[in-house]
C-alpha cells in the first residue's frame, strides 16, 4: 500500500516543484504539470509535463558522471500514487547556496550584463559578441538563489569563494563545467542545443559532492532547435515557443509589460507544447515515453 502525499511534510516550493519529507535523510522531490512564461505561472497545466521532465532528469542523472541524490527508483514503494512518475526519491543533503550556471552561448542575463559591463560574472569577453553567441570555452557563471518571484543575481567566482571556501568553489566549478559538457554534448547529437543550464549541488553525508533538484531539464536549461540556430538574434524555445508566441500575439488579448495575469491557454498549443516535451524526451534519451511509468494507468 503506497502511502498518501499529505502523509509527508511539506518542506517547500518552487515555481513548477515541491520538496516534501519522507523520513529523516529522505525527501520526495516532485515535479508538477504547472508551466511558467514570461515570469508567471500560467493558469493552464501543460499534462504529462511533470513526468516527462522527472524522465527527462533520470535519464540525465544516468548519463552524466557526477554522483547524484536519487535514492531509489522511480516506481519506488514510497512514491504516492497520485505523483507516481513524476517524483523522485532522494538523499537530503547540505546544499551549497549557489546555483551553478553553465553557458555555451551569449542570451538572458549573460547578454545582458555583457551589454553592460562587458563581463559575465566577472569574467572578461571579447568584444563583439551578439544574442546567441557561441562561447571558445562554456562558462562557469554562478548566481545566489533569489526569492521566489525574483530573479537569480549573478556572483562571482571570487563571490562564490567567499560563500563556501576557495577549495570547494574550484570543484564546483570543474564539476559544473563536466557535468554541463556531458549532457550538452549528448544533446547537441540528438539536435538540441543545450545553451546553458543550472545545476543544485549539495554535499553529502560522507562529503561527496552531489547533483541534486532536477538536471537538463528545459525548465533549468534553454532548450534551442539546433536547426534552426542562427546567431545574433533571439532562437526559439524548442519547449515554450507555442505558449510564447500565443501569448504575444494578437488572439491572447494580453500584454505582458501589463500587470494582469496571463491568460489561460487554449486547448491546441496545451496540446502542441504537451507534444513538444515529449519530443525531447524520446529525441534525447532515444526510449519511447509511453514506456516511462504512469503511461499504461
Ligand atoms: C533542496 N532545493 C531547491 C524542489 C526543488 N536533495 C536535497 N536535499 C536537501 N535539500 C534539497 C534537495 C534537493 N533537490 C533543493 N531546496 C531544497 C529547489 N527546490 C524547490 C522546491 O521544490
Amino acid at each position: 500500500m503506497r502511502p498518501a502525499l499529505s502523509d509527508y511534510q511539506h518542506l517547500a516550493s518552487g515555481k513548477v516543484r515541491e520538496l516534501y519529507r519522507i523520513d529523516d535523510g529522505h525527501l520526495l522531490f516532485v515535479a508538477s504539470d504547472r508551466i511558467s512564461a514570461y515570469d508567471h505561472i500560467l493558469d493552464s497545466l501543460i499534462p504529462d509535463k511533470g513526468r516527462v521532465l522527472t524522465a527527462m532528469s533520470m535519464f540525465f542523472f544516468g548519463l552524466v558522471d557526477a554522483p547524484n541524490h536519487l535514492a531509489g527508483p522511480p516506481d519506488d514503494e514510497r512514491i504516492p500514487e497520485d505523483v507516481l512518475g513524476r517524483a523522485l526519491v532522494v538523499k537530503q543533503l547540505e546544499m551549497l547556496p549557489v546555483e551553478a550556471v553553465a553557458r555555451g552561448y551569449l542570451t538572458g542575463s549573460g547578454l545582458i550584463d555583457y551589454q553592460n559591463t562587458g563581463e559575465v560574472c566577472g569574467i572578461g569577453l571579447p568584444s563583439g559578441l551578439v544574442e546567441a553567441s557561441k562561447f571558445d570555452e562554456p562558462l562557469f557563471t554562478p548566481a545566489t538563489k533569489a526569492d521566489l518571484g525574483e530573479h537569480d543575481v549573478n556572483i562571482t567566482f571570487d563571490d562564490v569563494v567567499d560563500l563556501i571556501g576557495a577549495e570547494r568553489a574550484a570543484r564546483l566549478r570543474d564539476l559544473t563545467l563536466a557535468t554541463y559538457a556531458q549532457g550538452a554534448d549528448h544533446a547537441l547529437s540528438k539536435g538540441i542545443i543545450v545553451a546553458d543550464t543550472k545545476f543544485e549541488f549539495g554535499v553529502d553525508a560522507q562529503g561527496e559532492f552531489t547533483l541534486a533538484d532536477e538536471v537538463f531539464t528545459p525548465d533549468s536549461s534553454r532548450y534551442w532547435p539546433a536547426d534552426d540556430y542562427v546567431v545574433g538574434q533571439v532562437q526559439n524555445s524548442f519547449d515554450k515557443q507555442f505558449v510564447r508566441n500565443w501569448l504575444t500575439g494578437p488572439d491572447s488579448g494580453w500584454d505582458r509589460h501589463g500587470d494582469q495575469p496571463p491568460p489561460p491557454l487554449p486547448a491546441d498549443i496545451v496540446e502542441a507544447t504537451r507534444a513538444r516535451y515529449t519530443e525531447a524526451y524520446e529525441r534525447i534519451s532515444g526510449r519511447r515515453f509511453d514506456d516511462w511509468i504512469g503511461g499504461q494507468r
